[in-house]
């Protein structure tokens, strides 16, 4: 049974409602003049009233804006409403706007029921978009709602009196709205697949919100509805827009995620043993390697959606081989010599690809998570050891550990949990995530970052069986981050902070916090040489338009060592990945996760010669998105994906090649499927970005 043939009327008139509160008019300065013919508007004090609060919650007004006064009204697809009504006036004068309205109250009522005759140009740092919301808001409000509305806007609470709690009152659980199993299994399996990456397993939040009963049942099922129809300006995909989901299956969605969330697995050695496999043992694999292509110039790209990895020749653009790996294909990481190519799974499954045979194949295969992001492998070679392809590392989200492997063979050599303590309230988390993992040139180390409690792990893995783990504190939600160029220092995002943390690999300590714009989201990171502050560290930013760059030579340029030097603006926010290559005069940034499909397509390169501002924003494609660049292992080409649709045809994917020196394009590799992530063998193996 499909679970969205439940369509539940009431649900869906209050997804109308909701929508039609979605797009109001912009927030404007609080210091406009009152309008004429009315009583003066202030934003002090008038008492809330009831009947507004509860046309809110009707409405599920607060999933879209910030609405003082109103519990959990902290939406950020819409305006801010605090100041709606202050700054209506100033508004209606300006030659921007295109409504009628003349008075507050009008410019209020039009706002709420016919809400794309203005567009807003702000909502919280993204330009607010046309057609989010029917017009057919006063459906669902009486006249006296509407009115009440209207008042509540004109005179809304102080700050001081907000009634914004950071703990929402938690709704008795047999209130819960309910679901048929069918539903349920359905919901548990889409939340895992589609929504447990940013907002975790156990829902406790991470990139995104909690999304924990206590608060989903404040927003209830038409406020949850909206925002995964609409997403959100600060990264969440709009998923209804899409056409991912009907607005059914968001319904079924909205009500599991105010149920509490089912516990998921544990996954012992034995089950991980169970599941390992070596097709072609180390014996049986060429000594030497047997393909006459340039391997080292391989790109191995993700097939997001058709759970593969195709293996590009980065001379010729053929693809050599597609190889099943794990279900929604994350990254890839070479081993020290390049040789094989360790390919994770967001199920877990990590494939091991031997690149020397004619065919690129899967050598080994084990699954040591239910879900995971990251892996990396052993590239120490010195005193303490030569540990070139000797080991792997797998950093879970589900269950939360991480998991040593033999690097020739993928068996499991054991397993560490991350359960522990926040770096800054320490409060016990139970599902501290692994993102990120590097490995050390210095020392037989990776470090591995635990998102949810904020430490940074420096791992020496000499004695794999018994790995000594120095804990570093950092900040929560660390994320992705990237070697500096001399591979010394390694800089994280801890994003929902807004800081990137800076770690001495040498020294084996932490050397800096630093703020940055918000969400920074560097991939790994770009190095390069300014022209004012010398070498720095770049990163984009899901949440800001802006690109920041942090002084990266404690030695050369002591001034600037790990501060935010620098900040080059974008022509939008939803930045996932950032390249350059010491060859190259250009810096690449994407805007893949903003919500005009336009600048979700659109690339940017910026000069390092004058970084002050873009040199160059071009569409990549004509549909989906641009996102993740990578060099070739000359530095001369850049590579780009068009994620795109798998059920379009035409239109599911492809890799653009750019010539590096001249931005002009030079060939496009067609149909791929939903191609994300690529990684060139050289680049990845010496850690060029
Ligand atoms: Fe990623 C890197 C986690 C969504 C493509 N991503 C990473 C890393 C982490 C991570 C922890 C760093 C790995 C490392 O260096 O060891 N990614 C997550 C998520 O939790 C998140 C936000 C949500 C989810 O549900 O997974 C997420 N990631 C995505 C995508 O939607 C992307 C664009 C496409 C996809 O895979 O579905 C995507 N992530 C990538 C890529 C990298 C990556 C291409 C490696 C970048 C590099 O150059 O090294």
């Amino acid at each position: 049974m499909r679970p969205w043939k439940h369509i539940v009327i009431g649900a869906m008139l209050g997804l109308a409602v909701l929508i039609g509160c979605a797009r109001q008019a912009e927030t404007p300065p609080a210091t406009t003049a009152p309008a004429p013919q009315e009583a003066p508007v202030s934003a002090t004090t008038a008492p809330a009233g009831d009947l507004a609060l509860a046309a809110f919650k009707k409405g599920g007004c607060g999933a879209c804006h910030i609405i003082p006064g109103v519990p959990n009204a902290r939406g950020t697809i819409g305006p801010d409403l605090t100041n709606i009504a202050l700054g209506a006036a100033q508004t209606m004068q300006s030659s921007a706007y295109t409504g009628k309205a003349t008075t507050v109250d009008a410019y209020l009522r039009e706002a709420i029921l016919e809400p794309d005759v203005f567009i807003a140009p702000d909502c919280n740092g993204s330009p607010c978009q046309k057609g989010v919301m029917p017009p057919s808001l006063g459906q669902g409000l009486s006249e006296e709602e509407l009115a009440a509305v209207i008042t509540y806007l004109k005179n809304p609470p102080g700050e001081t009196e907000a009634v914004i709690s950071e703990e929402p009152a938690a709704a008795p659980a047999d209130t819960a709205p309910t679901l048929s199993d069918e539903e349920f299994a359905w919901a548990k399996l889409v939340y895992f697949e589609r929504c447990a990456g940013c907002h975790g397993t156990l829902r406790k939040g991470a990139t995104g919100p909690a999304l924990t009963p206590d608060r989903t049942m404040a927003l209830g099922t038409v406020g949850l509805s909206t925002i995964i129809y609409n997403g959100t300006s600060r990264g969440m995909p709009d998923w209804g827009k899409q056409g991912f989901f009907t607005q059914e299956q968001i319904d079924v969605l909205a009500r599991f995620l105010q149920r509490e969330p089912p516990a998921p697995p544990e996954l012992p050695m034995e089950r991980m043993k169970a599941s390992w496999n070596v097709y072609v043992a180390p014996d049986q694999r060429p000594a030497t390697p047997q393909t006459k292509r340039n391997w080292q110039n391989y790109f191995v790209v993700t097939l997001r959606d058709a759970g593969q990895v195709a293996v590009i020749d980065g001379d010729t653009y053929e693809v050599v081989s597609k190889v099943d790996s794990g279900y929604a294909v994350h990254i890839t990481r070479m081993s020290a010599t390049g040789r094989y190519a360790y390919v994770i799974g967001r199920d877990g499954k990590l494939a091991m690809i031997d690149l020397w045979t004619e065919t690129p194949t899967k050598v080994a295969e084990v699954q040591v998570c239910y879900d995971a992001r990251s892996v990396e492998v052993s590239k120490y070679n010195g005193p303490e050891g030569d540990f070139t392809d000797k080991l792997a590392v797998v950093g879970c989200y589900w269950p939360p550990h991480f998991v040593i492997l033999d690097g020739q063979t993928l068996e499991p050599i054991h397993i560490v949990s991350t359960r522990g303590y926040t770096v800054d309230t320490m409060e016990y988390h139970p599902e501290p995530r692994v993102a990120s993992i590097v490995a050390s040139d210095f020392k037989p180390e990776w470090i591995i970052n635990v998102k949810e409690i904020g430490q940074i792990w420096l791992v020496n893995y000499a004695d794999p069986k018994a790995p000594q783990i120095k804990m570093l504190q950092a900040a929560r939600f660390l994320h992705d981050g990237g070697w500096d160029a001399t591979h010394r220092y390694f800089l994280v995002a801890a994003n929902q902070s807004n800081k990137v943390a800076v770690v001495d690999a040498q020294e084996g300590r932490m050397v800096a916090l630093v703020d940055t714009p918000k969400i920074p989201h560097p991939g790994r990171g770009a190095n390069w040489v300014d022209p004012e502050f010398g070498p720095v560290w770049s990163s984009g930013h899901l949440g800001d338009p802006a690109i920041v760059s942090i002084g990266a030579d404690p030695e050369g340029h002591p001034d600037y060592a790990w501060k935010a030097v620098r900040v080059t603006p974008l022509p939008g926010a939803g930045s996932l990945f950032i390249k350059t290559h010491p060859n190259s005069k250009w810096i690449w940034i994407d805007m893949t996760l903003n919500s005009d499909p336009v600048l979700a397509r659109t690339i940017c390169v910026i000069a390092k010669e004058n970084p002050t501002e873009p040199h160059r924003c071009w569409e990549a494609s004509t549909y989906g998105r641009a996102v993740h660049f990578e060099y070739n292992a000359a530095g001369t080409e850049v590579w780009v994906s068009i994620w795109g649709d798998t059920s379009k045809p035409g239109e599911t994917g492809e890799i653009v090649v750019y010539d590096d020196a001249t931005l002009t394009e030079k060939a496009r590799i067609p149909n791929l499927v939903t191609p994300t992530g690529k990684f060139n063998v050289y680049n990845t193996v010496h850690d060029i970005y």
